[in-house]
């Protein structure tokens, strides 16, 4: 990462005989940098986020004694209020909940994204913005080192309620199958096929960068908060489903699209329009 980091300014000050470091700047916790002139970029770590998953299930699917379902339950409790049990993480007939285990319980933290999650707003033209900023074009993931764009609503080239088909015309990419050419409805910024969108938000130059493609359905999958996608307060303006790069192998004509709720990924035809989210990884 080619961020420079504004100098630490640092004051010492002797209390009672013991030396206190009082910093200022450098600041902003929890992996959120502070404002600095340097552009942010991707630094792939090539590991996983977390579900988001911070709740537990009883035991009640299928078990004739249970009187309710839940699934929001305390993971720190071994009973419910049906006296159902919470199956936990260290007994023997047990191997434990998501929501025992995780970057959601090892690194939660709320003020850089929902639990286990980090992120850094940046500028539409590349800086980083503190937590709180109330203004921002894109998302860096720290854990995958990722950056995403954020959508708009404004009618602009990132409006979220554009769609495009799914076109490649690189046969080394599409396998087998380019899809289809402009037959989304992206308003005055078409043509409204990935392929065309990815190039216009590259001669843009959208957050500082001329490298932005579509997501692989690894990567789609990775950002999803599973307890509440969209992920809100990172992501504005977030529809439920998205296009990827990842061509279906049995059927070329068709790709993987990440769903909303419970669906994790799905097939599609390359003719329908669907939304995109681009990312970067600076490779
Ligand atoms: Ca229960
Ligand atoms: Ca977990
Ligand atoms: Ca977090
Ligand atoms: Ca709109």
């Amino acid at each position: 990462m080619k961020t420079l980091l504004k100098p630490l300014q640092v004051s010492f000050v002797v209390v009672m005989g013991v030396t206190m470091i009082i910093g200022s700047g450098g600041g902003g916790g929890g992996g959120s940098p502070p404002p600095n002139n340097s552009s942010v970029q991707p630094s792939p770590t090539g590991k996983l986020n977390d579900t988001g998953i911070t709740s537990c299930g009883d035991y009640a699917y299928g078990n004739p004694n249970a009187v309710n379902s839940n699934d929001d339950l305390n993971c720190s409790l071994f009973m419910d209020m049906d006296n159902d049990p919470i199956p936990p993480i260290n007994r023997i007939d047990a191997i434990g909940q998501d929501g025992h285990v995780g970057r959601d319980v090892a690194a939660n933290d709320s003020s850089n994204g929902h639990a286990g999650f980090d992120f850094t707003k940046i500028s539409s033209t590349g800086q980083a913005l503190e937590a709180n900023a109330n203004q921002w074009s894109c998302v860096k993931d720290n854990v995958t080192g990722l950056i995403w764009e954020v959508k708009t609503d404004d009618n602009g080239l990132h409006d979220w309620d554009w769609t495009y088909t799914w076109y490649e015309p690189d046969a080394t990419k599409n396998g087998g199958n380019s899809g289809k050419q402009n037959g989304g409805a992206c308003g005055n910024t078409s043509p409204c096929d990935t392929n065309a969108y990815v190039q216009k938000v590259n001669t843009e130059g959208w957050c500082g960068a001329k490298d932005w493609r579509l997501p692989t359905r690894e990567e789609m999958v990775n950002l999803m908060d599973v307890s509440k996608t969209p992920i809100p307060e990172y992501f504005p303006n977030t529809q439920t489903r998205f296009t990827t790069s990842s061509t279906y192998a049995f059927n070329p004509q068709e790709v993987w699209v990440t769903g909303g709720g419970t669906i994790f990924v799905f097939q599609s035809d390359k003719d329908i329009a669907r939304y995109v989210r681009l990312v970067r990884d600076g490779k």
